[in-house]
């Protein structure tokens, strides 16, 4: 970039000698754009894709034999987008990441700006995610909640080791900007009772006894959600299929994560078809049709951005290409 003159403009005989006084200025034209800065409906990105407890939970396992929480902040695997180029977004807004914390080991306590929650896997009343200075019990098919800037540390004072799904706004905290972190000044923050009725834990018991209640959205659906939405840039929900169900999300703005709680699903997302067991994951980017189907009772876990693209006033359905 150079200080090009006014007059040298004036001085430019033709389009062409123009775009060269503005690329030596530093300045892009507007009419002949390298990439068209807007389109008629959102570009995809990102693809469905599909992880398997299975794979990742011998892959922290042998991780558990190298990595100790000394050397690592958190024991955990990244479920980064199969798009090529990408290493690190689940999704638009969204990552995932499966994680371990051995018997009697601990992650130390920390805090980012970055809002976070988790499904237990693998966990027990003695399991437990402090969370500003609180002590919340991790049972399996639990989620609890780490709010922006909430510390939080884990603490597995089990005989097993524990497994659960993380899920984080951290690729959005990225594309904004307002990204901080800090470790505590103790290394695992001191806590005080065991909350198991905190807010920040919603326990599956208590989502079974809730999705009873719930009415139908489609033939032997159901869904509750949990919060109201659990954070500002992230809503959880959980749907409940009956066996032999199913239920369609139509191509959206939001992107989605789900993972399966209890029993098995099926999945036809765009093109691509996926069976899912207990503890695997699946990303439903933006853009994409998603077909759910049960072939037992099942439970889903969807994580997505709902709140944000709502609040933005960017919440739309996309339609189906003509
Ligand atoms: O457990 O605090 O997977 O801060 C990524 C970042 C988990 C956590 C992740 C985190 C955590
Ligand atoms: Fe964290």
């Amino acid at each position: 970039m150079e200080s090009v003159a006014p007059e040298m403009f004036d001085r430019a005989g033709n389009m062409e000698e123009l775009l060269a006084l503005l690329g030596r200025a530093g300045i892009e034209n507007g009419w002949a754009k390298r990439e068209p800065s807007m389109y008629a409906v959102p570009r995809k990105r990102f693809i469905a894709a599909h992880w398997t407890f299975a794979q990742t939970r011998a892959a922290l396992a042998a991780a558990g034999r190298f990595v100790n929480t000394e050397l690592a902040e958190r024991r955990n695997l990244i479920l980064a987008n199969p798009v090529e180029g990408n290493h690190y977004p689940t999704v638009t807004t969204l990552v995932s990441a499966y994680q371990m914390v051995k018997a009697g080991e601990t992650a130390r306590s920390h805090r980012h700006t970055s809002n976070a929650l988790r499904l237990v896997l693998e966990g027990g009343p003695d399991m437990f995610t402090i969370v500003d200075g609180v002590k919340l019990p991790m049972m399996p098919n639990d989620v609890l909640l780490t709010p922006n800037w909430s510390w939080h540390a884990h603490s597995n004072e089990t005989q097993r080791d524990s497994y659960w799904i993380d899920f984080l706004d951290v690729p959005l905290t990225h594309l904004l900007g307002p990204m901080f972190f800090e470790h505590h000044e103790d290394k695992v923050e001191r806590a005080g009772a065991v909350d198991a009725g905190s807010p920040c834990r919603f326990a599956f018991e208590d989502i079974v006894r809730r999705l009873a209640d719930a009415k139908e959205f489609a033939p032997g659906c159901r869904r509750i959600e949990l919060g109201g939405p659990a954070m500002a840039t992230i809503a959880i929900h959980v749907i409940r299929l009956d066996a032999g169900s199913s239920f369609r999300d139509e191509p959206s703005t939001m992107s989605r994560v789900y993972a399966v709680m209890e029993g098995a699903a099926r999945a036809r997302i765009d093109a691509a078809d996926f069976a899912a067991a207990r503890g695997d994951v699946i990303a439903e980017p933006s853009g994409c049709a998603g077909e759910w189907r049960a072939a037992a009772e099942c439970f889903l876990l969807c994580v997505s951005d709902e709140p944000l693209l709502k609040y933005l006033g960017w919440l739309r359905a996309i339609p189906a290409p003509a």
